[in-house]
């Protein structure tokens, strides 16, 4: 389909230095764009990278360049789209968005070619969503799902959970049109049914825990008594030197922040303030900052230093995060340690040094523990998890309803909820404000 929607242009590659520089456009002066801003004095072919200079408004060479029509509707956008790839760097790029905006063909908003891309049915909503996730992913995990979904994992797992769906309103209606003809107690235990089972397919595809560690990854917060070790800790498990280490007390005050990948996931660590009782007000802060990341973190390290006798603050503490996800290490092991302290906590800390090396693979084991999961559910995307769900509780109460015996007139609205909610997650119902939200997230250019 081609609209006849306004022309837009954005860099289509990342600015900086870099080989090239792409420009794209996309609209019905895509053509004309690269005719008046190329020294190129044929037309284009189709689909075929043509060696050219491009110009600025003026005519005046701006940089060599190989440029593309695609005309639509092999193209992403599925308008004609035009290709400037130029020299990378910041210079090249501007000048030729310069020269389109001279033109009158306007910037794109973040997500707009994608947009166009769904609005002219290229791609359904998951797709494009996909899209954004795999330019965005910050682990393996979280690619590999793009990509599935990319691949139309879940546009067609839905779309095989609506057709059952029409089918199930299809015998409501029939029943409710029909009530000479069809058995009302029959239509109701066969409705009921079938709507458990679809609701239970679409709760048992919710994959909660991956989507969460895919978008967000696992925030793990280090915490303990100073001069325990947790900065020596951060970044030996980084492999960076992030945080200042020092045999100061009351070193690290801000929340110092680095982050590793385990089983595909990105493990998001936060270095804290240690706690004590403090008459220093920066430390104050960072301890009262300590402990609120403590409150919303996934995983706790709770580091003990083995060299010392267990202080009140490290008490509370192990006291604070029992019963939580978190993990005990006994720091400094390449030290004499205090026996009461490593007597203690032999059997239940990840014994480590920070110096040789000893027993940080066995965190990384046990951190691992936490980036695992079962499911490997057919939705790991928050948005899809909840309309999913809202789907499923709709279908339930619809299985309620016809349970209780009758009342199909209500169960069918329930039923149409259902589907506009499956609706949403592929886009065939979506309205203007959730799409807008959806697009406005992604990168210009794309
Ligand atoms: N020998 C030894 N010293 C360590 C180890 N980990 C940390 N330290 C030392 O302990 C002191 C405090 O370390 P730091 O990481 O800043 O502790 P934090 O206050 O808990 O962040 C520094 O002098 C570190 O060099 C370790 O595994 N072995
Ligand atoms: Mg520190």
């Amino acid at each position: 389909m081609i609209t006849s929607q306004d022309t837009i242009a954005a860099p289509a590659t990342a600015p900086g230095e870099g080989g090239i520089a792409i420009v794209r456009v996309s609209g019905p002066r895509s053509r004309e764009a690269l005719s008046r801003l190329t020294d190129r004095r044929g037309p284009f072919e189709d689909h075929r990278l043509t060696y050219c200079h491009a110009l600025d408004e003026n005519g005046e060479p701006l940089d060599e360049c190989m440029a593309v029509l695609m005309l639509a509707p092999a193209t992403y956008t599925r308008e004609d789209v035009a290709e400037f790839h130029l020299h990378g760097g910041f210079f090249s790029s501007h000048r030729l968005m310069e020269a389109l905006r001279q033109m009158g063909i306007r910037v794109a908003e973040a997500g707009e070619f994608t947009r166009r891309a769904f609005l002219n049915g290229r791609v359904d909503l998951s797709r494009a969503e996909a899209v954004m996730d795999l330019i965005s992913a910050g682990s393996e995990r979280a690619a590999r799902c793009a990509v599935r979904q990319l691949d139309g994992g879940v546009s067609s797992f839905i779309r095989s959970c609506e057709e059952e769906l029409t089918g199930i309103i299809a015998g409501v209606e029939a029943a409710l049109d029909y009530p000479e003809e069809i058995d009302e107690e029959e239509a109701c235990a066969s409705l009921a049914s079938k709507t458990r089972a679809l609701a239970l397919t679409l709760r048992s595809a919710c994959d909660r825990r991956g989507a969460y560690l895919s978008e967000n990854g696992l925030d793990t917060v280090i915490c303990g008594p100073v001069n325990a070790g947790k900065s020596s800790l951060l970044n030996a498990l980084c492999g960076e030197e992030r945080a200042i280490v020092t045999d100061i007390p009351g070193t690290t005050r801000d929340i110092v922040t680095a982050s590793f990948q385990s089983n595909g996931v990105r493990v998001n660590l936060r270095d804290t303030a240690g706690l004590r009782e403090s008459g220093e007000v920066i430390e104050r802060i960072g301890i009262s900052k300590a402990r609120a990341a403590l409150t919303g973190a996934d995983l706790c390290l709770v580091v003990v230093d083995s060299t010392r006798p267990v202080d009140p603050e490290t008490e509370a503490l192990l006291r604070d995060t029992a019963g939580r996800d978190r993990i005990i290490v006994l720091s400094k092991t390449d030290l004499p340690g205090c026996p009461e302290t490593v007597r203690r906590f032999k059997n239940e800390a990840v014994a480590l040094s920070c110096v040789t090396g000893h027993g940080m693979d066995r965190l990384r084991d046990e951190i691992s523990r936490y980036t695992r999961y079962a499911g490997e559910g057919e939705l790991t995307r928050m948005r899809h998890i909840s309309l999913a769900e809202k789907a499923a509780g709709a279908l339930e109460s619809a299985a309620d309803l016809a349970d209780a015996g009758g009342a199909l007139d209500l169960c069918a609205v329930d039923l149409h909820e259902a589907m506009s909610h499956l609706g949403s997650i592929t886009g065939d119902r979506v309205d203007e404000k959730i799409m807008d939200e959806i697009f406005s997230r992604f990168c210009v250019g794309k």
